[in-house]
């Protein structure tokens, strides 16, 4: 096909469409906080707006506890080192590599459990499998926002008498069986970065029904420190700044629009990407409340195209589509040369991670462009069959 940017011609879109595109609430509102943040002089240290930002962040997801910190990696390695994990903590390959990292980082083996195909997240049944006398806990990851199998692996986690805590990176405002996600295990970690549908410039947070946890946390987050010149705790620099405080709360203000623009987003790529053989779009449970940030399409075994010719083929058309969590993360350095037989037991793992494409969506796209996305994949997949 001649009019394709793989065969010369030019690209679709002029600038390029990212994955990850940041949606921003009122401009005005936010310079009005940071004059707020200036006039006060306050701009750091546990400040009124990220006390505000903690107080609404946890009611809107029906949780006692949000105590922020500076980024999604940090609030997994405060969460980690409060609730004593150590030796091996059993985790899935697929995902982002903050969740090995946090590990890694603080000396914790992570073990890589296989994933079902379907959910993309922790099979129980694989977890299971990779439990051994040194395995302190399971960190579960709430992937593209779709909860994982919460009450297997909390039924594991009870029989061996382990730690249990979610990577809820991509979970903001979403439920599982009715409940926000915030409430399960002992405690669930959250980032703001960027590219989240949910953005304070960088930030995160951990979510938690569990009193003592938290204080452990907010001390960890502070050096340690309780009031002036009382360090009563081993600790770190996790917290939050004021100015991004500000931008969540700005962002709240507007997250039913922008789930409102995601939600519709995903229905057109899944109507018009459904139309076609070889491919499919993954689905959220309508009746649970979903962010839908990431939209991914999955290409199947009788697709006239691999995965990576199909990736080439949109950025030639500057649609820069991502292959998220590609290799997967025992792939990675350095967990590739630590543990070179990983793979063995990770059979879906790779099969996933072999066939996704993550779509660009956000308050960045709207119908006209998504429906230029899905008919440059409709003659792809035709000029191929
Ligand atoms: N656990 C999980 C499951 C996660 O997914 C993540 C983060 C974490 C833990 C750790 O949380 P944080 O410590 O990050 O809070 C992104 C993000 O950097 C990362 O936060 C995120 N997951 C991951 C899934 O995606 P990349 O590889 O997409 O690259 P990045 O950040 O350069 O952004 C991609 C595109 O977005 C850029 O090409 C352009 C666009 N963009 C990006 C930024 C930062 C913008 O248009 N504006 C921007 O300001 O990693």
């Amino acid at each position: 096909m001649g009019d394709l940017a793989i065969n010369g011609a030019a690209p679709a879109f002029e600038q390029p469409l990212h994955v990850g595109r940041p949606n921003i609430g009122s401009r005005d509102s936010f310079l009005a906080y940071a004059e707020t943040i200036f006039d006060s002089r306050w701009l750091s240290n546990n400040g009124p707006m990220v006390q505000e930002l903690e107080q609404r962040v946890a009611d809107y997801h029906d949780v006692k506890h949000c105590v922020a910190m500076c980024n999604g990696t940090v609030a997994l390695e405060i969460a980690i080192r409060a609730l004593g994990l150590e030796g091996e903590v059993v985790i899935p390959s697929y995902t982002f590599i903050a969740t090995a990292h946090a590990l890694h980082w603080q000396a914790i083996t992570p073990v890589f459990a296989d994933i079902d195909s379907v959910t993309h997240t922790l099979d129980p049944d694989a977890v299971r499998q990779m439990i051994t006398p040194r395995t302190s806990g399971i960190i579960g990851v709430h992937l593209w926002g779709r909860a994982s199998a919460v009450e297997g692996l909390q039924a594991i986690a009870d029989e061996y008498d382990l730690k249990l805590m979610f990577d809820a990176a991509h979970a903001f405002g979403c439920s599982h069986k009715g409940q926000m996600i915030g409430n399960f295990g002992a405690c669930e970690v959250l980032s703001f970065h960027a590219t989240k549908f949910f953005n304070t410039f960088e930030g995160g947070a951990v979510l938690t029904n569990d009193d003592e946890l938290a204080e452990t946390m907010r001390l960890m987050r502070n050096f340690g420190f309780s009031g002036l010149d009382n360090v009563i705790h081993p600790g770190t620099n996790g917290k939050m700044i004021e100015v991004s405080a500000a931008m969540g709360l700005v962002n709240l203000d507007a997250i039913d629009s922008v789930i409102d623009a995601n939600r519709y987003n995903y229905h057109v790529y899944h109507e018009e990407l459904s139309k076609l053989t070889g491919i499919s779009v993954l689905t959220f449970d309508e009746t649970e409340r979903n962010n839908y940030q990431y939209v991914v399409m999955e290409v199947g075994e009788d697709c006239p195209m691999t995965r990576d010719q199909i990736i080439i083929a949109l950025h030639a058309e500057n649609i820069l589509a991502r292959k998220y969590f590609w290799p997967g993360c025992h792939n990675m350095k350095p967990y590739r040369q630590l543990y070179p037989h990983a793979g063995l037991l990770l059979a879906n793992t790779k099969k996933v991670a072999d066939r996704g494409i993550v779509l660009p969506t956000g308050t960045a796209m709207d119908t006209g462009r998504i429906r230029v996305v899905t008919s440059i994949i409709r003659v792809l997949l035709t000029d191929k069959t």
